[in-house]
């Protein structure tokens, strides 16, 4: 039973209600393993056995059915590591761009207890592979995915506990295909004359600018519950003067009746609200709040929610605990702001990729490290994930450390029509329910990207982008949804729809290459457009120009330092004029350099980042500090230990 007594709350309390009604679409939980009192994780990074299927029609391994014995008896294996791209650790050009079938297979010995306690349940979960997955266990199927950034899992308890003296094989098969109804979508074009290509040669062709890394990307682990459990959670957060409010509803699975007990508990560990249903308000007394770091002097303010479950069958009882990390801030969009915690908030942050050397895009702690370091160095207060979901260690970080996240879904390069279809709609909805359940808790993220520089003025684009994004809304009517156009602001179908107009061009570059003077009027003219017709607020998603690490002239040239630099003082004086009125924030393109496919316009992929591909700063990562650290004093409120970055 909620009370209370001032009207202004009861309202407040009475929205998050309606909000987690709706957000309540998905019928399980996709919550990090956590380990806990009743919790046990083991991780199974390292190295798995591996072979690429390189049969002319890449199905070798389905026809003789490499899941039902050793990998090693199938054939020539080689030592893989996970998590990593399988792309770049070899010296052999066709598996780098390798495209079909790849399996890794490894065999774990899993604790006796687990087997023998039919109460415990093993989770086997990949946190993420690219692109479809089909996974078994001693050649038993147990689950597929598609689709490259997210995490998806299994229950194999029954079938470990089948024969207990067996070894716990487990094959995973991932195929990097794609196809017009995938995310990112793509198509592969045979070329059959014969005069001019060998027999059976074929290009995996899309329209988006990375290299299509493959492989298990992410951590692979194996995690227990209780046969009683925990499966969701979903928190709404909320604060009227000094009061946060916390609304929360549990979903529990394995018991028809359970007990629960939850517990938000302060950064010293005091309790400071409890209660014992599965879904309510807790309310938390001199609140506080998740801040974006340099807007506050105590930023990235993180409660912890702890849910614990008891449940009884007529064999045992059970205890399952889960503790959540849970920060306390809102989020709103007027005509001209984005406002955090009510307070206006200016995006000057990086775009980056998941992309490093060797490991291509494999979660990589030393790297995740690197550039969060480099990200406050920069004095950035924010990134979108272009142009997929990055892995949930990245968003812990993000909420750890108070950076704010564009969240982005894969709908990169949707340029071809056939890829606006039912098929292709049908599969993005699923992708963002996949999104919303796992990153839905985290703090840091404020809105919701569901799509790249899609192909927006085909005319099926406006009912496919009221779609998604009315689904999106649905899923999560907290967070402001938004795409990232490209279009011209007449043509553009989806973005009546958005609620941020983001838009990413490259004056000087592209399009009148090596005149940066054009960049003054035609910034001016894009922003003018785009807020005269929808008057919404708007984020330069992306600017910037190549540069070669070391490559300089005086005038500047393209591709030289001195080219970057002056199209970023460019755009930055125009930034600055606008900022005052509607412009809500400016991301740069990129963070760092990054691998793509071969062509004629990449030198060894993409030289637009500020930081080369090694994390060592051009010229302009030098400019775009001295800025963003003179956007932070004006626009943020600074902590003392940050008034002075030279000292950082
Ligand atoms: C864009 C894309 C990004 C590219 C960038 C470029 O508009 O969104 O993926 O890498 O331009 O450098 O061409």
């Amino acid at each position: 039973m909620i009370t209370s007594k001032s009207p202004g709350m009861l309202l407040r309390v009475l929205y998050l209600f309606a909000v987690l009604d709706a957000a309540c679409l998905l019928d399980t939980g996709m919550l990090f393993p956590r380990e806990s009192s009743s919790r046990e994780v083991k991780e199974l990074n390292g190295l798995w056995s591996f072979r690429a299927d390189k049969s002319p029609n890449r199905n070798q391994g389905f026809e003789r059915a490499w899941y039902k014995s050793r990998l090693v008896e199938t054939g020539p294996v080689i030592d893989m590591p996970v998590p990593a791209s399988y792309n770049d650790v070899t010296q052999d050009p066709t598996l780098r761009d390798f495209t079909g079938w790849v399996w890794y297979e490894r065999e774990v010995v899993v604790p006796s207890r687990w087997i023998t306690d039919k109460g415990t349940r093993v989770v086997l979960r990949v946190g993420s592979a690219h692109y479809n997955s089909i996974v078994w266990l001693n050649g038993v199927k147990v689950t597929e995915h598609k689709g490259g950034h997210l995490p998806f899992e299994a229950e194999i308890g029954s079938l470990i506990r089948e024969d207990p003296t067996m070894p716990c094989r487990i094959t995973i098969a991932v195929n990097n295909t794609l196809n017009l109804d995938t995310l990112p979508p793509g198509s592969i074009q045979y070329l059959n004359d014969p005069t001019r290509y060998p027999d059976g040669f074929f290009v995996q062709n899309y329209y988006f600018d990375f290299f299509n890394y493959a492989g298990i990307h992410r951590p692979v682990l194996l995690y227990t519950t209780p046969k009683a459990y925990v499966d969701d959670i979903t928190v709404v957060t909320d604060f009227l003067d000094n009061t946060g409010m916390v609304k929360y509803e549990v979903s529990v699975q394995g018991a028809a009746k359970a007990t629960l007990k939850v517990t938000l508990m302060d950064k010293d560990g005091r309790c400071v609200a409890s209660s014992d249903e599965t879904s309510g308000v807790l309310k938390v007394a001199d609140v506080n709040l998740w801040w974006p770091y340099l807007m506050h002097d105590n930023p990235a303010y993180l409660y912890s929610m702890e849910v614990r479950l008891m449940a009884a069958d007529a064999r045992a009882t059970y205890e399952d605990v889960y503790t959540l990390p849970v920060g306390i801030r809102t989020v709103k969009v007027t005509n001209t702001q984005f406002l955090i915690n009510n307070k206006p908030f200016y995006f000057h942050g990086v775009n980056k990729h998941e992309d490093s050397d060797i490991r291509g895009k494999g979660l990589d702690w030393p790297l995740i490290v690197k550039d969060f370091n480099l990200i406050k160095w920069l004095g950035a207060n924010s990134f979108r994930t272009s142009h997929y979901p990055y892995a949930e260690e990245i968003m812990q970080m993000c909420d750890r450390h108070g950076i704010v996240v564009i969240d982005e879904c894969p709908g990169v390069g949707i340029k071809d029509i056939r890829s606006f279809g039912n098929a292709s709609l049908a599969h993005h909805l699923v992708v963002m329910e996949e999104l919303v359940r796992r990153d839905k808790n985290h703090p840091s993220v404020v809105m919701w990207s569901v799509a790249n520089e899609p192909a927006a003025e085909m005319p099926p684009a406006g009912y496919y982008f009221k779609t998604l994004i009315e689904h999106t809304k649905a899923l999560d009517p907290t967070r402001p949804v938004t795409y990232i156009t490209d279009s011209n602001y007449a043509r553009d179908k989806g973005a009546p729809y958005v609620d941020v107009i983001c838009v990413n061009s490259y004056f000087s570059w592209y399009h009148d290459p090596g005149h940066i003077e054009v960049i003054p009027i035609q910034l001016n003219t894009q922003f003018e457009n785009w807020y005269g017709k929808y008057q919404k607020p708007i984020i330069q998603s992306e600017y910037g120009a190549d540069a070669v690490p070391g490559l300089h002239s005086d005038p500047p040239m393209m591709f030289t330092e001195e080219y970057q630099n002056v199209v970023l003082e460019s755009y930055h004086n125009v930034f600055d004029q606008k900022r005052k009125q509607y412009v809500i924030g400016e991301l740069i393109w990129n963070f760092a350099d990054f691998m793509t496919a071969q062509g004629i316009t990449r030198v060894v992929g993409n030289k637009k980042g500020i930081f080369s591909r090694q994390r060592q700063p051009k010229s302009a990562a030098f400019i775009l500090k001295e800025r963003y650290w003179r956007l932070a004093n004006a626009t943020g409120r600074l902590p003392p230990w940050a008034k002075y970055p030279c000292s950082l």
